[in-house]
């Protein structure tokens, strides 16, 4: 695939999606700070939901916890979602199980590749982390007023270029032997994410759950668990449809952990 194809434009990634209802406008930048900043400021000026900006390049692209989110300029996706769903704080991880979900569907779809689910917000491709998920959000008195979904996908770039994530992170295009479309990726996560928003909105949480858990990479694994309160190691037992995550410890007791980050183990 050349180069010149793969141009992302607005207007190239809206002429596929006519038949959808849920997205209204996508906004191009060519470099901004963080498109996550950007929708934010939009959702907080009124902003509809069903609005998607998408960037080349990310100056200050941010992960959770303010950590870094890198990619080189012009070959990955990189874009944020508003949405304005109706839902308690409680199930705002409904919104990252959606994309999380429509991520892997839309990788499958456009390149045959399987991914898999890694607890709480990552994509991987085997042992690597091919994408990631931010999901920021506001509320007033427990009700979520808006939320915003940041996708990094990891298309066309090369991992090796940068030695923090070299030996953990991989690309679709790594993983295929070729390049292909983020155009045509686009589009296909913003229709499974239109399609998995209407059945949200038709109350099936929890048919979007049961499909989520199938992709799940840790369910039953040894792990760590990494998160600012705890460092625990055990077998994952459940994740619960709000996020929450069982571990169980080699005592046999159970603990539940709201967010962190989970390395796998070998299991014995
Ligand atoms: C994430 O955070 O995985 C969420 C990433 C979300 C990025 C999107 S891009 C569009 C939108 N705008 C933004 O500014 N952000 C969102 P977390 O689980 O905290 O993982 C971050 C960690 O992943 C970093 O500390 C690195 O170790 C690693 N990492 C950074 N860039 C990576 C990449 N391109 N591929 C794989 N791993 C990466």
């Amino acid at each position: 695939m050349s180069l010149s194809s793969d141009r992302i434009s607005p207007s190239k990634i809206k002429d596929g999606l006519h038949s959808l209802s849920f997205v209204r406008e996508v906004l191009y930048y060519q470099k901004t700070e963080s498109t996550n900043v950007i929708a934010k400021n939009l959702a907080t000026e009124g902003t509809k939901e069903g609005t998607v900006i998408i960037a080349d390049e990310q100056l200050k692209g941010r992960g959770r916890l303010d950590r870094t989110w890198l990619s080189p300029s012009g070959t990955n996706i990189l874009m944020s979602v508003i949405f304005r769903p109706e839902l308690e704080v409680s199930n705002i991880f409904s919104l990252t199980m959606l994309a999380s979900l429509a991520v892997v569907k839309a990788i499958k779809e456009t390149a045959g590749l399987d991914s898999r689910i890694k607890w709480p917000n990552d994509i991987y491709r085997k042992n690597k982390k091919i994408g990631g998920i931010l999901t920021e959000f506001n509320a007033d008195h427990g009700n979520v007023t808006f939320v915003i979904v940041g996708i990094g996908l990891n298309v066309n770039c090369n991992p090796l270029l940068y030695p923090e994530i070299k030996d953990s992170a991989t690309s679709i295009s790594v993983s295929l032997g070729r390049k292909v479309s983020r155009v045509t990726l686009a589009q296909s996560i913003l229709g499974h994410i239109d399609e998995i928003y209407r059945m949200l909105k038709s109350g099936k949480r929890r048919e979007i759950y049961k499909e989520w858990i199938g992709y799940s990479l840790v369910i039953g694994r040894r792990v760590t668990i990494i998160s600012s309160e705890v460092i625990e190691e055990g077998i994952v037992d459940c994740i619960h449809e709000d996020g929450r995550l069982v571990l169980k410890r080699d005592t046999g007791e159970t603990i539940e952990v709201l967010n962190g980050d989970v390395s796998l183990r070998l299991a014995h």
